[in-house]
């Protein structure tokens, strides 16, 4: 396994915009890239990653929303489709790997029924509900080249894009 370069928004905003590609067959390689960002998750550390968030532009998942102390609980997701939301939605306070350090509710439909993939390449449909279908969705759009600041008002998005860019040439 590998650690890969997580993108942000400072230097990588063209490729995190891009629109991943369906995975055609759940193989060895397709394993080995799941692998390998989940180790680039975890070293992050985050609760989800999405393969673009790495450069790679296939539809593809990784998450883990296991709370301190308790044992791993890796997920996979490749090509997942939202079958169903509810009408309902609520606000969750998100942030992103490729955002970092920015923090921000946004409103979502609060409950959801998806169908994936998983590291096997079985199909699975399940529904997810509070910080699960919250992420689910986040991680969704990433496949479809949207961010959680996408969500938010051009004032506060650009004003997000902005602090990161300083930040970044802070650490340079
Ligand atoms: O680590 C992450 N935490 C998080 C918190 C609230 C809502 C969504 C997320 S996903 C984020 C990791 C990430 O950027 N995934 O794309
Ligand atoms: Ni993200």
């Amino acid at each position: 396994m590998s650690l890969r370069r997580i993108l942000t928004v400072d230097a990588d905003m063209a490729v995190l915009k891009q629109v991943s590609e369906p995975v055609a067959v759940v193989d060895d390689d397709l394993r080995r890239l799941m692998d390998d960002m989940l180790e680039t998750m975890y070293a992050a550390p985050g609760i989800g990653l999405a393969a673009i968030q790495i450069g790679v532009a296939k539809r593809v998942i990784v998450m883990d929303l296991a709370g301190k102390g308790q044992p791993p609980a890796p997920r996979y997701f490749v090509n997942p489709e939202i079958l169903w939301s509810s009408e309902e939605t609520g606000p969750w306070e998100e942030g992103c790997l490729s955002v970092p350090d920015i923090y921000d509710d946004v409103e979502r439909p609060i409950h959801v029924r998806l169908r994936y993939l998983d590291y096997h390449g079985a199909v699975v449909e399940e529904e997810a509900e509070e910080l699960y279908a919250v992420c689910i969705q986040h991680e969704m759009d990433h496949l479809n080249g949207v961010l959680f600041i996408d969500h938010l008002s051009r004032l506060k998005r650009e004003r997000a894009v902005s602090k990161v860019k300083k930040a970044a040439r802070a650490e340079a």
